[in-house]
């Protein structure tokens, strides 16, 4: 399997799940500064334009995090990365979507790239305020639905994979302070060894 990825990006989730099955595995630097994603070879491969993707070893290509993350746990299923039955799974992926698609797109795009949601240069601060407030709900959010719990769904599983990039971003990156449940979560998921590699890897640890 070959995963493109970006250092410090959401790709980060995926490469810990590989860390986790421990099986080998090729990591592929796709540039998102240099513009890599928008050109030849990587364009060509996946013409989304982001990271993460997977090279599968039946040679097909999967985007978009939470379908990969879900396609690694599944095909994996020694590791008891999802959780057992219908309703547990429906609320992993519930809870995937939103920390993808809301916290991330919605939340962190806008602190990240404020000039993608407006063409005024003078707005952008006001972007950016949007975003973090679209972002500390979200971790409000989250925090509750942790609550007292080790991990995101009681036992580990890709869900707190996710959570962790955020937890990441917030307080690196966006420099906000983490609902106490969160730091913990975040704390206990930098002592797990795969996340330690993954980290060490990207240059984070
Ligand atoms: N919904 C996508 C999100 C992926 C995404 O936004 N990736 C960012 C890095 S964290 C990216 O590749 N951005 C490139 C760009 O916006 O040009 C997924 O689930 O994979």
């Amino acid at each position: 399997m070959k995963l493109f990825y970006s250092p410090d990006s959401c790709a980060l989730a995926i490469h810990i799940i590989l860390e986790e099955i421990g099986k080998p595995y090729e990591l592929a630097l796709v540039n998102l500064r240099a513009g890599e994603q928008f050109k030849p070879p990587y364009a060509t491969l996946n013409p989304k334009g982001k990271v993460p993707a997977l090279i599968r070893d039946d040679g097909a290509l999967l985007t978009e995090l939470p379908a990969i993350a879900w396609y690694l746990a599944r095909t994996n299923p020694a590791l008891g990365l999802l959780p057992e039955g219908a309703e547990a799974e429906a609320r992993l992926l519930e809870l995937m979507d939103y920390m993808v698609a809301t916290v991330h797109m919605r939340g962190f795009t806008r602190i990240f790239r404020p000039a993608a949601f407006t063409p005024t240069t003078s707005d952008e601060p006001a972007v950016q305020q949007t975003g973090k407030d679209m972002v500390k709900d979200g971790l409000k959010l989250l925090a509750q639905v942790l609550g007292a719990r080790a991990y995101l769904l009681g036992n580990y599983s890709i869900a707190d994979t996710a959570l962790f990039y955020l937890e990441d971003w917030a307080v690196r990156r966006a420099g906000l302070e983490l609902p106490d449940a969160l730091a913990g979560h975040r704390a206990r998921m930098r002592a797990r060894p795969a996340v330690q590699r993954a980290l060490a890897a990207e240059g984070l640890a």
